[in-house]
């Protein structure tokens, strides 16, 4: 789905399973909410493109992304959902801060999916700078959002 110096973002929708009759779960991070929201528009327009109904997608907002595990963890015990996306973007400072973060996500977000036998889909941006994350939420590398959503809906026809 993804190249380097290619469109990430580049897919046939035509082989994307429907979503129809399914409900999915977006978990959103605050930070770096103009990087997110965009994220998040290009997954909701990718899941109603696909037969997703808009009363079956459940938004969920967090603080930060360290918080996405947690917000799909609690999303899933709310409702009957067939994949969850978590969007979020963390940008390298000087700290180790970066690390840490990207890295709590990524093993968090394994666990609930395997605790909670859901697809939980990895829509984290870890850039190094702020332009690599606006390439890639709407800009020249495409949107993220998009990618995760296709994902979703692959793992939820699974
Ligand atoms: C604290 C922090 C920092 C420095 N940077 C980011 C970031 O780039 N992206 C992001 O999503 N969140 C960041 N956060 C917030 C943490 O994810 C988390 O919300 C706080 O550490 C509180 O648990």
């Amino acid at each position: 789905m993804s190249t380097v110096l290619q469109n990430l973002s580049s897919y046939n929708i035509d082989e994307v399973p429907s979503g129809e009759n399914k409900i999915f779960g977006i978990v959103v991070s605050e930070w770096n909410s103009e990087i997110t929201n965009a994220l998040l528009e290009g997954a909701v327009e990718t899941l109603k493109l696909k037969e997703v109904d808009e009363k079956d997608i459940h938004i969920q907002y967090v603080p930060g992304s360290f918080e996405l595990p947690f917000g799909a963890s609690s999303l899933l015990e709310k409702k009957k959902i067939s994949a969850v996306l978590c969007l979020g973007c963390v940008i390298q400072g000087e700290t180790r801060h970066f690390d840490f973060i990207c890295d709590a996500v990524a093993n968090g977000i394994m666990q609930v999916s395997l605790k909670k036998e859901i697809p939980v889909i990895f829509g984290l941006l870890t850039t190094n700078t702020l332009e690599q994350a606006q390439d890639r939420s709407g800009g020249k590398h495409g949107n993220k959002g998009i990618e995760a959503a296709i994902t979703a809906l692959k793992m939820a026809d699974l």
